[in-house]
């Protein structure tokens, strides 16, 4: 059974011991951060914070926070409800393998599948436990616990909420985790980058001339597979909360918005609405990245609200980003796993790809291929810097088959044995990461691909290629028979 909302996972966690209450009042203002990012670092628990205060505006906060919710692996797997990631990347896996049916048989085996996946959509009910408060008159975000999170930030931020807006264009949904930098009591920034979902809703406005606003609903805090839908790069127009729905496999409940004509998940336990305005554009920034540093001030819409809807009594849910790796680390492991499967279904040579934390996602991808024709991992690097999801990707090596991605030795072992640098690197210009700081420009630049495969003779190697070194068999058997008598321990 699914979670039905945050509260449902945190006594699950409780429960596993992976959450962690905390009495003792600390500051919202920078405190929060470095207690989270030493429990971080550490492997630690999600962290409850029931008594939040601000020694800046001299208060405490009647609202908890609720930080580092999904920053582990095994939190990960209980947020999903299951053994293994790799157990939702099969059932991914079955759903893409779904062919149209040819014969009667066909259909009738393929009839349980459509009709789980029919049975995924979102459903919208009258009421729900965040309409338990409709605040519409004296709206303030300063009875929120709202973190600063790093010294240099320009203000605080709300870090984790399910942005959703309706595209212009085709009327469809689409829900992204942006950062929302606090102005005042009733105005945010909203940092939708250039390259998602809802800055391609909010150019579609001018585009069109319907008007100069779009509303905007940001819901925080829900059941943890709603919450991390809305940070996978799914294909546009794809609606996060039908594969909420698929993970959760059960249908998100929805409510409709009491100011704007929009739906959020009946069971969050918060809701912002508002409205960004194309006319009323602001500096957004600096705010300590994900990237370990701080991304620059830039432009973005303002966020103005229109209405609170909240529980009677709701949890804050936040994150912070820094250097790796932080909570956000083991989301993008999910999204890894996840993804995998569609990157196969494009490229079945695929044999796995890992991401690791210090390369914060977009900056190296490490993808093990079958190698079956000169030139293979170039194919493979082009195609993967043409994937919505992989665009960005500044550093990619390819690696054969037989390398254990995951293992990082063996990668930077094989991987640099392998190339002769002149020729086995391959440049690209293109689309890079908004947060990029190191591009000639912002939003475009280079792009460089690493073919650390065996060289085959069809590719101009026409030198002899050595084997591996690796014992045999019968030597290894000798050699633990006597291993007791060797006194080695
Ligand atoms: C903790 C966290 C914070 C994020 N903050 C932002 C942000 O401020 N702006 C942004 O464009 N993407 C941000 N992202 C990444 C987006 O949520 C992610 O790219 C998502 O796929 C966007 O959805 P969309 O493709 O529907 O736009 C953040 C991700 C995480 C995990
Ligand atoms: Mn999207």
């Amino acid at each position: 059974m699914a979670y039905k909302d945050l509260r449902e996972f945190i006594t699950r966690l409780e429960r596993e011991g992976e959450l962690k209450r905390i009495a003792a009042p600390v500051d919202v203002d920078l405190e929060i951060t470095e207690i989270t990012n030493r429990v971080s670092k550490g492997g630690g628990p999600a962290l409850y914070f029931e008594r939040p205060r601000s020694a800046r505006d001299g208060r405490s906060y009647a609202i908890p926070l609720l930080i580092n919710t999904l920053g582990s692996k095994k939190r990960l797997e209980l947020a999903l409800e299951v053994s293994s990631i790799e157990d939702v990347a099969r059932r991914i896996e079955g759903l893409l393998e779904m062919k149209p049916p040819e014969g009667l048989i066909d259909k009738v085996r393929l009839l349980p599948k459509l009709a789980e996946l029919g049975s995924f959509f979102p459903k919208t009910v009258k009421d729900g436990p965040v309409k338990e408060v409709a605040e519409r008159d004296d709206l303030s975000l300063a009875q929120f616990p709202i973190m600063k999170c790093w010294p240099q930030d320009a203000g605080r931020f709300i870090t984790f909420p399910m942005v959703i807006t309706r595209s212009p264009r085709t009327g469809r949904r689409n829900v992204g985790c942006y950062r929302m930098q606090v102005y005042d009591e009733r105005t945010t920034a909203m940092h939708w980058q250039v390259h998602k979902g809802g800055a391609e809703h909010f150019r579609w406005l001018e585009r069109q001339s319907k008007g100069k606003r779009m509303d905007v609903a940001a819901a925080l805090g829900s059941d943890p597979a709603t919450m991390l839908s809305a940070i996978l790069p799914l294909p546009a127009d794809l609606d996060e909360f039908l594969f909420a729905g698929f993970l959760r496999q059960e249908p998100v409940e929805l409510v409709k918005c009491e100011t704007v004509d929009l739906e959020v998940p009946a069971q969050a336990e918060i809701v912002l609405e508002g409205y960004v305005d194309l006319d009323d554009i602001r500096t957004e920034g600096p705010f300590g990245d994900h990237t370990g540093y701080y991304s620059l001030e830039d432009k973005f819409p303002a966020f103005h609200l229109t209405a609170i809807t909240r529980r009677r009594n709701p949890i804050y849910v936040s994150t912070i980003v820094g250097p790796p790796p932080m909570e956000d680390y083991w989301m993008g492991y999910a999204v890894e796993r996840i993804f995998l499967p569609l990157m196969r279904k494009q490229m079945p040579e695929v044999v796995d790809m890992h991401m690791p934390a210090e390369g914060i996602f977009h900056n190296l991808m490490i993808v093990a291929i079958r190698k079956s024709y000169p030139g293979h991992a170039r194919k493979v690097m082009n195609a993967i810097w043409g994937l919505p999801g992989a665009m960005f990707t500044k550093c990619i090596v390819v690696v054969d088959h037989d390398v254990d991605v995951h293992n990082l030795r063996e990668v930077v072992w094989k991987a640099l044995n392998h190339i002769d640098p002149e020729r086995d690197i391959q440049f690209t210009l293109g689309p890079v990461d908004q947060l990029e700081h190191a591009s000639r420009l912002p939003n475009f630049g280079s792009k460089m691909g690493v073919d650390s495969t065996r060289k085959w003779p069809s590719e101009g190697f026409a030198r002899p290629w050595p084997d591996e070194i690796v014992m045999d068999e019968e030597t290894k058997k000798k050699v633990d028979a006597m291993w007791a008598s060797l006194g080695l321990g």
